[in-house]
């Protein structure tokens, strides 16, 4: 039985019109039906043209067209899903986000190119990356079209006459089946609905209850399209020509959250609240996936990226000596240690990394821990109680907040490498233990400690010191070994270091390096030690094979720092502020949004540089993060520079200053 493609299209010569303007689009609808039902779909059509709320129209054309079954395409539904909102500004930052889950980098940029749009009939075939346009005919956008539900001559009309959801549903299921398509924005223009949707290949179909005020006739459809510019042609023919069935598409879902019916309160609904004011606030996190191992070049979904963003600075992660020896340490002893290191989890390299790490960073003894964040966590809970004082710098790392807090100490923020605020609140501040925690390296701001200065103050008010050197062990000193070699300084060192195998060593877990006698106490205190399993093989083996190299290989340390002052010179020529003097080079924003956009601008031209935002910083001390590598090439590193500066521009220029009054909610 031959099947037919009805299409109605509706229009009216635009009021006061010259002559050759095209006529004003009202509505489209179309089917695939068997030829017994062409004039039942087709009257039912003509009714819809005459019935829309954008008004009569002057002209309606019904066209049937006979389709050659051989070429017609049988696709399954998108998985559908809806949204509730209160208003249209939540929707939009709502279908931001979905653009963002579904691989488009700068969906806010597409919203606002779609709603500053004017009416097309069809839609925009957008280049997901750059926003061009690609379509061939520009006025009239990309229709997709010859399509309809596989069930088709079942589906009743919707007894208001409108048949949006299903409709948008067949069509996104088509869009979503085309070539190098990425994603569908769809906002309707029919000024009584408000609903509007985003779709994906691997999103789905996800109804958003408002994206724009009742009432308003602007609508539009992006597609955003990835993929080589000859293939667009094939893309366009997919949607305009290709005769699809849809199969089983799911009934609307309905915009409650959750079944009302068995009336218990919900304990999780904070859940779904705080992530819609996360997302409100430009403070959604969005996970990437990489999909190879840490270097200067790396892909992520399919990409090619210049990496400037990692903390592995001397190249250390993918080093085939260090894989090997993980390799090995995982082959001799297992994936797993099976208890912690008190019972069944001590490993003969366990003890091997923590004497060689002591031997090269300078300390009696070490004690490793299975991530950077619980050597924190474990020492400082251990040293300080409730009579004690902990005197923490304002910037320090969350890991050292969270050790602080957990001791239960009193704890005393001093600002920013201020010795001299210090020194006066080490004078009130009075307690049985007294201890001062300070990174060597900021993670964010990548300044040093004043190392001479807080020692001083330490040695006036017998306060016992705690460096973090996570930043700092391979990265400054003129062999790598950390804030000591920085300063020169020759005298007595801090008491205690903390540090990560993760960072420099390319490795996995942490430590603590301190005197043997600290460190056998600790082994009998720190509940981090004492209640955690072992770390595993791999990473002490890769540790101990990345200390070897950075004590052999002291010229990465060199290439490392060279190539710092490279990218800070760079950037200042570019009238980029760098402040700094280490791996980490910040490149100060401000505003989240700022921070954010430049760091999409920066993915689309290849570069990954990470935007920083609260609660790592301070609100409104946005950032983009820069993190040197020693295997960085300087052609990469001046690209990086110029790509910084200009996406910074552009992002300040594109985003205006928010008033205090919208400052707050971010
Ligand atoms: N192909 C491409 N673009 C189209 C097509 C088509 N076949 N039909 C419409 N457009 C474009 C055109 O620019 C319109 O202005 C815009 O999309 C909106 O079209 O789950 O009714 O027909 O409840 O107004 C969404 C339903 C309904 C959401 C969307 O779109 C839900 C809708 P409209
Ligand atoms: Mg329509």
């Amino acid at each position: 039985m031959p099947l037919y493609s009805v299409r109605m299209r509706a229009s009216r010569a635009r009021p006061g019109a010259s002559g050759g303007e095209r006529p004003e689009h009202i509505s489209g609808a179309e089917r695939i039906v068997a030829g017994a039902e062409v004039p039942g779909i087709a009257a039912d059509l003509t009714r819809r043209a005459l019935g829309h709320p954008k008004g009569l129209p002057d002209s309606i054309h019904i066209s049937v067209e006979a389709l050659d079954e051989a070429c017609l395409l049988r696709i399954p539904a998108l998985p559908a899903r809806a949204l509730p909102c209160p208003d249209a500004a939540t929707g939009l930052r709502l279908a931001a986000g979905l653009l963002r889950e579904a691989g488009v980098p700068r969906p806010e940029a597409v919203i606002d190119f779609l709603l500053n749009a004017p009416p097309l009939r069809g839609a925009m075939l957008v280049d997901a990356d750059t926003l061009e346009r690609l379509e061939p005919d520009r006025e009239r956008g990309v229709r997709a079209t010859r399509m309809d539900m596989a069930e088709g001559a079942a589906h009743p009309p919707s007894p208001d006459g409108k048949h949006h959801y299903r409709e948008a549903a067949v069509l996104a299921a088509k869009v979503c089946a085309a070539p190098h398509m990425v994603a569908e924005l769809c906002i309707s223009d029919d000024p009584d609905y408000v609903t509007g949707y985003v779709a994906g290949p691997g999103l789905g179909y996800v109804r958003i209850q408002r994206l724009k005020a009742a009432g308003s006739p602007r609508g539009g459809r992006v597609f955003l399209y990835r993929g080589p510019r000859e293939a667009v042609e094939d893309t366009v023919a997919f949607l305009e020509r290709r005769p699809v069935l849809v199969e089983a598409v799911p009934p609307p879902p309905p915009f409650t959250e959750r079944p009302q019916s068995t009336g218990r309160p919900d304990s999780l609904a904070f859940v779904e609240e705080e992530l819609a004011e996360l997302k409100g606030a430009g403070l959604y996190r969005h996970v990437d996936v990489w999909e190879s191992p840490p270097g200067p070049h790396v892909r992520q979904a399919g990409r090619e990226l210049l990496e400037l963003a990692s903390g592995d600075y001397l190249g250390l992660a993918a080093d085939p000596r260090v894989t090997a020896a993980a390799a090995e340490a995982l082959a001799a002893f297992g994936a797993g240690t099976g208890g912690s290191r008190l019972t069944t989890g001590t490993l003969p390299l366990h003890g091997r990394l923590e004497a060689e790490l002591a031997a090269f960073a300078g300390s009696e003894a070490a004690l490793v821990f299975s991530s950077g964040y619980a050597a924190n966590v474990g020492l400082l809970p251990a040293l300080c109680g409730k009579d004690d004082v902990i005197f923490s710098d304002a910037l320090n790392h969350a890991s050292i907040i969270d050790g602080c807090r957990l001791s239960g100490a009193r704890v005393v923020v001093y600002p920013h490498k201020d010795m001299a605020a210090l020194d006066s609140l080490a004078q009130v501040h009075q307690g049985r233990r007294r201890v001062v925690v300070s990174d060597a390296v900021f993670s964010m701001d990548g300044d040093v400690a004043d190392l001479p200065g807080l020692m001083e103050v330490a040695a006036r008010h017998g306060l016992i010191t705690v460096l973090d050197e996570a930043h700092a062990l391979g990265v400054i000193g003129r062999t790598g070994r950390g804030i000591r070699e920085h300063f020169g300084l020759t005298g007595r060192g801090p008491d205690i270091f903390t540090g990560s195998l993760s960072k420099a060593l390319g490795a996995d877990g942490g430590y603590v390096r301190g005197p043997a006698r600290l460190m056998e106490w600790l082994r009998h205190k720190a509940r981090g030690f004492v209640f955690s399993t072992a770390l595993s093989a791999a990473p002490v083996g890769a540790a101990l094979a990345a200390l070897d190299i950075l004590g052999a290989e002291p010229e990465r340390v060199a290439r490392l720092q060279a190539n710092a002052a490279f990218f800070r010179a760079r950037l200042r020529e570019h009238g980029v502020e760098a402040p700094g003097e280490t791996a980490i080079v910040p490149l100060l924003a401000g505003d989240e949004r700022v921070a954010v956009a430049a760091a999409e601008h920066l993915r689309a031209a290849g570069i990954h540089i990470s935007a920083i935002r609260y609660p790592t910083v301070a609100r409104g001390a946005a950032r983009l993060r820069a993190a040197l590598r020693a295997d960085h090439e300087r052609d990469d590193l001046a690209r990086a520079a110029v790509g910084a500066a200009t996406a910074l521009t552009r992002a300040r220029t594109a985003i205006p200053p928010q008033s205090p009054e919208t400052r707050r909610h971010c």
